[in-house]
């Protein structure tokens, strides 16, 4: 009897914006991935103050799924894909934002899309929000600091959830919503780049009022989308990296502790409903003054997720520095350190299988939930050789994972819904904004310079992935 239950969810994940191009067309507005160029392993993306002229943009065209969609979701049915992950692009069905009708050639877009897979029998696994909100209310609002995000947010899911209520069942809120956490990313408060410098602005203090919005935003959407529909599954989407203390040593144990904390806190509030002690003492000493009313506090209470969807890419190591005593809160990666026992991707990523495991386990220890693998995979580059795309590094670092899938589900009671890989067909980066930094299973003729034909490809990899789901995992 095969490990991984019957109706397990096999599938391949992506993101409007890193995939589908079409950034013009079919009344789509511009989003915050339409403003950021392309960077490399040592340059960041950068964000620009609107479309500048001479820049290299990778979102806009990708790899231009918007007119490939039919051929590509026949080469996922062909794979033997039982779901998809996508998100649907907010600016496709409010171009600003704050309109007050949607754009019907959006909808109308999707759509075709959810009948095209359902054609296939392969479910679609939708995110509301993947990195990718309308520029304009970051212009127009500040985008995230504003409460009046919650009100679009809450009209454009309503939206779509009407819209969609009959074709899709499996939802999530935010993208990876802790990924802010680190600090490490400007998508959400456009400050680094400039673009909404305030003076003596306390970024870290926006960052936690600009998250609290985005969670009350979450819970009234899961609770408006039950109503909608009661067979609707809305999870939250974690990025989980175990952070793993540097030595015995107890500063670096209770550091890797609050490490997990701070980046789980956010998993606190949509799985249990509430703030964590210890950060809302953080808050107190200090002295955020955080706009949370008692009413925001009614509402977490009410919109708890239905599962945890994450993704698991690598784990950390954190070391306390010397004189950390009180807190812990010194920012990661000031702690991250190198983990000399395990490999690492050609970007530098840990490659770490059995922390998935510890990952499955720790989640299902504090919020025993069902848990939905919504990202896993390996970054690197392919070469073309005769026709043929041979990724046995590929095949090797999801083999490895999801045999402590399976030892999770088996050993250790975890309750998985599903494995999505991430970028089952190549597309772009969104760290870097690099074409040639590929997880796919299938290829795209495109490099970083933004030359290619489009054309597709099977690489080894596919081929080994049909066969994983024919046999429902058995058969690695
Ligand atoms: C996650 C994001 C994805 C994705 C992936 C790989 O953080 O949810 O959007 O891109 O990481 O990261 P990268 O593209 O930077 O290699």
């Amino acid at each position: 009897m095969s490990t991984f239950p019957k109706g397990f969810l096999w599938g391949g994940a992506v993101a409007a914006h890193q995939f589908e191009g079409g950034w013009q067309d079919g009344g789509k507005g511009i989003s915050i991935a339409d403003v950021m160029t392309a960077g490399d392993n040592n340059k960041p993306r950068q964000i620009t103050n609107g479309i500048k002229a001479g820049e290299n943009y990778p979102n806009h065209e990708a790899i231009d799924f918007y007119h490939h969609y039919k051929e590509d979701v026949k080469l996922f049915a062909e794979m033997g894909l039982k779901c998809f992950r996508t998100s649907i692009a907010w600016t496709r069905i409010f171009p600003n934002g704050d309109e007050d009708q949607p754009n019907e050639m959006g909808l109308q877009f999707y759509d075709n899309l959810f009948d095209e897979l359902l054609k296939y029998g392969i479910e679609p696994v939708i995110t509301l929000s993947h990195f990718e909100m309308p520029y304009h209310l970051v212009t127009e609002y500040g985008g995230w600091r504003n409460r009046k995000l919650i009100d679009f947010f809450v009209k454009f899911a309503t939206v779509v959830f009407k819209r969609y209520r009959n074709k899709v069942k499996y939802w999530m809120t935010f993208n990876e919503i802790n990924n802010q956490s680190g600090m490490m990313n400007d998508w959400s408060l456009f400050t680094n780049s400039g673009i909404l410098k305030q003076s003596g602005e306390d970024i870290r203090r926006s960052m936690y009022q600009a998250s609290h919005y985005e969670m009350v935003a979450s819970a009234l959407v899961v609770q408006i989308g039950h109503k909608i529909n009661p067979d609707f599954q809305i999870g939250a989407m974690l990025a989980m990296g175990p952070a793993y203390p540097a030595s015995p040593d107890p500063h670096d144990m209770m550091k890797s502790e609050r490490a997990m904390q701070a980046n789980y806190w956010y998993a606190d509030v949509q799985c249990k409903g509430k703030y964590p002690a210890w950060l809302l003492k953080y808050f107190e000493r200090q002295q955020y003054n955080l706009d949370i009313t008692l009413a925001d506090q009614d509402i977490l209470r009410a919109g708890t997720v239905d599962y945890i969807g994450f993704s698991y890419y690598a784990s950390h190591v954190v070391q306390a520095s010397k004189n950390e005593t009180v807190d812990f809160m010194a920012q990661d990666a000031d702690t991250s350190i190198p983990n000399p026992t395990l490999p690492t991707s050609d970007w530098g990523w840990i490659i770490d299988p059995i922390g998935l495991r510890y990952a499955l386990n720790w989640l299902t220890d504090r919020y025993d939930l069902p848990l939905f693998i919504v990202e896993n995979g390996l970054g690197a580059f392919d070469t073309v050789e005769a026709g043929q795309i041979h990724d046995p590094y590929r095949i090797t670092y999801l083999r490895d994972h999801i045999k402590q899938m399976a030892l999770a589900v088996k050993i250790d009671g975890v309750r998985l819904m599903g494995y999505t890989p991430w970028g089952i067909i190549d597309l772009v980066s969104a760290g870097t904004g690099q074409m040639d930094k590929r997880y796919g299973l299938i290829y795209v003729d495109k490099n970083d310079a933004g030359e290619g034909s489009l054309h597709r490809m099977k690489k080894d990899s596919f081929k080994w992935f049909q066969q994983v789901i024919a046999s429902n995992g058995d058969n690695l």
